[in-house]
């Protein structure tokens, strides 16, 4: 299929080729994009060149092929190993690095600061879905850095999906936002996993409690929208949730796993944070007043 879109660049390099970056390089070739790969293991362009990448196993040659550089490896430091050889360096001058590997705030920033000194410009980004999901109207990719260049990749970006959520100029703040939606997904990852035990333990199907999760999510995610916004707020007067019911239910899911054998250290740490914030006063109020215990520290 041939390019139609005049706002996508001639050509766009993908350097990354695991599961996640040759995801993205499909999702270019199937949108007509002219997409030249590289990748540390050559053999992973081979799939890709058989649909119409070009792949060069010379990284200077891939990041001149393009003025907009996608770069999805392992971590910063596969880039810094990538992109840090001084013929690369100096090759990305003029063009636009869109970083969508995972990395810290302050790696994002340090990485802005060294393309800037090479007269490149850097767009740093957090993808927040898994390769399967790419490229549909709710696959949320975070972005930040200079308006304008979020601008000029928007077009590239939302051919890997559509939800795009343009964070600001600190370039560390989409990191500092994947931190943020890691922090919840590992907390209700670890929540299910202890439920699973639960199940398990009393001769339920595991299949089917994860098809209840998965029915009641997008409700949770509307408690937590709430939840979130009374944080913003700072006035935790009751609305949805009394934190004493948090309380209680806490409690009886720590006896209950006392009680079954299984695994208590998740149910216990919830029921001692819930406890504490009982102790402080609050469990008059929202559930979100919480957040007033974790600050602690
Ligand atoms: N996969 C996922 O579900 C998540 C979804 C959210 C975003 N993440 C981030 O995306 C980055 C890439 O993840 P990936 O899943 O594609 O990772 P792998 O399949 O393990 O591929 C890793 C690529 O990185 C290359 N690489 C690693 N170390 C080096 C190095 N020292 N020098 C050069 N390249 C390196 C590796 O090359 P090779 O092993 O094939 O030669 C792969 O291309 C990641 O930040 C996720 O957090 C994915």
């Amino acid at each position: 299929m041939q390019n139609t879109n005049p706002a996508l660049p001639s050509s766009v390099t993908v350097i990354g080729l695991g599961a996640m970056g040759a995801t993205l390089a499909r999702l270019l070739l199937k949108q007509g994009v002219a997409v030249t790969v590289w990748n540390r293991t050559a053999a992973k362009a081979e799939a890709l060149v058989s649909e119409g990448a070009t792949f060069t196993p010379e990284i200077v040659a891939a990041v001149t092929a393009s003025p907009v550089i996608v770069i999805c490896v392992h971590d910063y430091s596969a880039t810094d190993k990538i992109l840090g050889q001084p013929e690369a360096a100096e090759a990305l001058r003029g063009r636009v690095i869109v970083q969508l590997t995972t990395g810290s705030p302050q790696e994002s920033r340090a990485a802005e600061k060294w393309a800037q000194s090479l007269g490149a410009r850097f767009l740093a980004g957090a993808i927040q879905a898994a390769p399967s999901q790419m490229g549909r109207d709710d696959t949320t990719l975070l972005l930040s850095g200079p308006q304008a260049d979020f601008d000029q990749a928007a077009p590239v970006l939302r051919i890997f999906g559509r939800n795009l959520t343009y964070l600001g100029d600190d370039a560390g703040a989409a990191a500092t936002m994947d931190l943020a939606t890691l922090s919840y997904v590992y907390g209700t990852t670890l929540g299910f996993f202890q439920g699973a035990l639960v199940i398990e333990k009393e001769g339920l199907s595991v299949d089917h409690y994860a098809r209840i999760v998965a029915a009641v999510a997008p409700g949770f995610g509307e408690f937590l929208r709430h939840e979130g916004a009374v944080i913003h707020s700072g006035d935790f007067a009751i609305t949805e949730s009394p934190l004493s019911i948090s309380v209680e239910a806490t409690e009886r899911i720590a006896q209950a796993a006392r009680d079954a054998g299984i695994h208590t250290e998740l149910p216990n740490l919830a029921a001692k944070l819930f406890r504490q914030a009982h102790e402080a006063g609050y469990s008059n109020e929202e559930a979100a007043a919480l957040i007033k215990i974790l600050r602690r520290g």
